[in-house]
């Protein structure tokens, strides 16, 4: 199957979200991190703007440096609680757009639209609407990758940025990938850069130019991982269940904000099948559902219902989304949003034994 990913990943994100609120601060060298001291401070710079990153400023750079290089630069500390949750409204976008979605950091996640989209040239056309309404509801910008693995999305949403779309092909893969130094790589930092260097492999057409037997020899697992990573051969799905979640949830807008029972009632019901799938294939169940409901002019309501045991059952769960729908039959505006979220997750204990006997046999 050709698979569709596309890697969003929001630019210099902090730095964003100040220059946002702070229309002074647009088009200069904005560093969010420790307080620089007039040089003297400690502490590192988190992020800064691209404006600062063109005196060499970036992540991690011990803020007295950072000020030596770019004296006249907006020294700001971060404001963790503001950046969480513009990241939630962010997400709760990309959402939107997806077959199936996994965040992966505060201001990163991998879409899943390979239903949603039958051609590169149908995603290409989506990420740009995803990089419109971002900007447009939110007000920063991101950066888009699309491509069949989600390694090769990451390195494509990071080709083109800030506020760019980069989509690569399954045919056009190697093309793409080969003239790149390998720390373009997620995972090659400059640390494993001097042993791959030492062994001649400096682009990654040096390395899809090695056989993998000669990358485990040289590299053990790791050199097997990095091979398939520039062959395109990532087999890793977009996973709604990374981590610890504690609900899955999907909403829809409609094209046209409408009352006409029939289309709400279909689009709920595409929702519920669709999550139902997911929670199948992780063998999820759950005991709490929650409509949402977004009215035209953006009133948003949620009503939920918990039940006794947890259950995983498609035609039930639907029965009661319509029943809390039912709520709100008196209202004649029409709808603009609808969702449906499942929390209060477990996952079946056996499953759990299974792969964690996987596990031991795997390690051992
Ligand atoms: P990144 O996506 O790595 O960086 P970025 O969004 O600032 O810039 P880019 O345009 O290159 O994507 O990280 C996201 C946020 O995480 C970033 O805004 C600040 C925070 N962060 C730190 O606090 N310390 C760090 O060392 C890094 C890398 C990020
Ligand atoms: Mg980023």
């Amino acid at each position: 199957m050709n698979r569709i990913i596309l890697h969003c990943d929001l630019d210099c994100f902090f730095a964003s979200v100040e220059a946002r609120d702070n229309p002074d601060y647009k088009g200069k060298p904005i560093i969010i991190g420790a307080d620089p001291k007039e040089g003297r401070g400690r502490g590192v710079v988190s992020t800064c703007s691209y404006e600062a990153r063109k005196f060499g400023l970036h992540s991690a750079m011990p803020i007295s440096q950072a000020y030596r290089r770019c004296p006249h630069g907006i020294y700001l500390r971060p404001d963790g609680k503001k950046y969480s949750k513009v990241s939630i409204d962010v997400m709760n976008i990309l959402k939107e757009y997806a077959d199936k979605f996994q965040q992966v950091g505060i201001d990163e996640a991998y879409l899943d639209v390979s239903e949603i989209c039958n051609s590169y040239e149908k995603a290409r056309v989506l990420a740009n609407n995803i990089r419109d309404e971002v900007l447009k509801v939110i007000g920063i910008t991101l950066s888009i990758g699309c491509a069949p693995t989600q390694s090769i999305a990451k390195i494509a949403s990071d080709y083109n940025k800030p506020n760019g779309t980069t989509v690569v092909p399954p045919d056009y893969i190697l093309r793409f990938l080969e003239p790149m130094d390998i720390t373009r790589i997620p995972g090659i930092g400059k640390k494993s850069k001097v042993y791959y260097n030492k062994k001649g492999l400096k682009t990654i057409g040096d390395i899809i130019a090695t056989p993998l037997e000669k990358m485990i020899e040289f590299f053990g697992k790791n050199g097997k991982w990095v091979w398939e990573v520039v062959h395109g051969l990532d087999k890793r799905e977009v996973s709604e269940f990374s981590g610890d979640r504690k609900s899955i949830s999907k909403e829809r807008t409609f094209y046209e904000d409408t009352n006409d029972f029939n289309v709400i009632f279909s689009k709920l019901e595409e929702i519920n099948d669709k999550i139902h799938n997911n929670l199948e294939k992780n063998n999820i169940f759950y005991k709490s559902i929650t409509l949402k409901i977004r009215f035209e002019g953006f009133e948003t309501y949620t009503r939920s219902k918990s039940l006794l045991f947890h259950i995983r059952e498609k035609s039930k769960a639907l029965k009661i989304v319509l029943e809390l729908f039912n709520e709100f039959s008196d209202s004649k505006r029409k709808i603009r949003l609808v969702g449906i979220r499942f929390s209060n997750l477990k996952r079946n204990r056996k499953e759990i034994q299974t792969s964690l006997l996987k596990f031991a046999y795997q390690t051992s």
